[in-house]
């Protein structure tokens, strides 16, 4: 059976038993009438009033009956039982948001992103998709697409900003002043022994929200529900926000952004809420798979080990993922942070989260130019490492093929 979670609201349903929406279409039988618009009520309290009024007049909503027997949902469409045309437009019973057909075919996987204001969490959403879809989808025989009109469109415009105009993205709308939507993708992995059409279809919901929505008690609530919900979190860190590493850089490239909410902050605030949502396992540690990734690792470069595993990609060899090179990441990331914060943020990490992994990103590769600092490096994203905190996620929940390293090299540290 078919989990499906409401990207929107979070709510789980079995997909057999997600309600209809009837399309208000002209039967042409019997003389028939279509459906009229009705105000629905239900996805107007859960958007709020950002909307005009005629938006929340919409066809009825209705749950079609069970076929014989009951074993089995309605299937793709059902008819309206008001006007009798079919319909394939499915709808969260919680917030009455329209899902796409698409994703209510396979099982939801919320991946979380959040960090601070200006982390980078934009950029890294768009640069983590291509590479999905060509480098690491090559690695791993994956495909990855975007899923609903919504989803599809936002993805287009994403990629021609940043590949083609060579643009970064704007700072996104904080949830009090517009409707961030969560995008959604469907991952096609390939399933051992099933042949060359067997895949395992995952959907993958990453909802991109402001940094500032870290800050209100009301926009971090929706954000706790949503984390709540995840099956992995992913916390960007931004390096020039750590003291020691804006002194020993300066402001030679350019100058430092505005100091945000901590990163120790932010963690330990969205494991007081996860607790207090019933997510506190064993000596109070959260249990939801944590990757905590420093971003922007190329202005950091100089301070880095020629030799360092941040340099370069994880090698990804055989389609399979690399559980000792995720290690050398961790522990290279791990010192790194030692030294500039006495280890500050990886002591709260470790008693606040029972299953976490450190990792160094860069999406851009390069800062972007001096006199520029909107534009992407002229030579276009040329990202390290973006897709390792995704990759463990999914390797956390059984969906990827790990290469273990050899006992003898575990050293103490315990394997993911
Ligand atoms: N050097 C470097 N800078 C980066 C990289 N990625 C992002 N940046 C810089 O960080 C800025 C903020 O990036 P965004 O992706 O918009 O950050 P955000 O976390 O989405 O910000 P909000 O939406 O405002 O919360 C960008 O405008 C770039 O200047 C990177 O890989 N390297
Ligand atoms: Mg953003
Ligand atoms: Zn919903
Ligand atoms: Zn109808």
């Amino acid at each position: 059976m078919t989990t499906v979670i409401c990207p929107y609201c979070f709510h789980r349903a079995q997909a057999a038993r997600l309600p209809y929406r009837c399309l208000m279409a002209r039967t042409g039988l019997r003389g028939g009438s279509p459906c009229d618009p009705e105000r629905d009520d239900r996805w107007a309290s859960f958007t709020g009033a950002s909307h005009a009024p005629a938006a929340y007049l919409k066809g009825p909503v209705f749950v079609a009956p069970r076929t014989l027997g009951g074993l089995r949902g309605p299937g793709p469409r059902a008819e309206c039982p008001h006007c009798g045309v079919p319909t394939p437009v499915r709808v969260c019973a919680n917030c009455h948001s329209d899902l796409p057909s698409d994703y209510c075919e396979q099982d939801s996987r919320i991946i979380a992103l959040v960090g601070a204001k200006a982390s980078g969490k934009s950029t890294y959403v768009s640069v983590l998709v291509n590479e999905l879809r060509h480098r690491v989808g090559q690695a791993y025989g994956a495909a990855l697409a975007a899923m609903g009109d919504e989803s599809q469109r936002r993805d287009r415009e994403m990629a021609e900003d940043l590949y083609d105009r060579l643009r970064l993205p704007d700072a996104t709308i904080p949830s009090a002043v517009g409707f961030n939507d969560p995008l959604l993708y469907r991952l096609s992995l390939p399933r051992k022994g099933f042949g060359r059409d067997g895949s395992r279809h995952t959907a993958l919901v990453f909802f991109d929200a402001a940094g500032e929505d870290l800050k209100s008690a009301e926009a971090m609530n929706r954000y706790t529900q949503y984390l709540s919900a995840a099956h992995g979190i992913v916390l960007l860190v931004d390096p020039l926000q750590l003291g020691a590493v804006r002194d020993t850089l300066g402001d030679a490239d350019g100058p430092m952004p505005a100091k945000d909410t901590p990163a120790l902050q932010i963690a330990a605030e969205i494991a007081t809420q996860l607790r207090s949502h019933g997510h506190g396992g064993s000596r109070g540690r959260v249990g939801i798979p944590l990757a905590v990734a420093v971003t922007k690792t190329d202005t950091v470069r100089g301070l880095l080990d020629p030799h360092s595993p941040l340099l370069g990609n994880a090698p990804h060899s055989g389609g399979r993922f690399d559980e000792a090179d995720r290690l050398a990441v961790h522990e290279e990331t791990r010192s790194l942070l030692e030294g500039w914060d006495s280890g500050a943020l990886w002591r709260q990490l470790e008693r606040d989260f029972s299953d976490v992994s450190l990792f160094g990103i860069s999406a851009l590769g390069a800062p972007p130019p001096a006199g520029a600092p909107a534009d992407v490096p002229a030579a276009g994203p040329q990202p390290v490492r973006v897709e390792d905190p995704l990759l463990w996620l999914l390797a956390r929940r059984g969906l990827l093929p790990v290469a273990r390293p050899p006992r003898e090299n575990g050293k103490g540290v315990p394997a993911a």
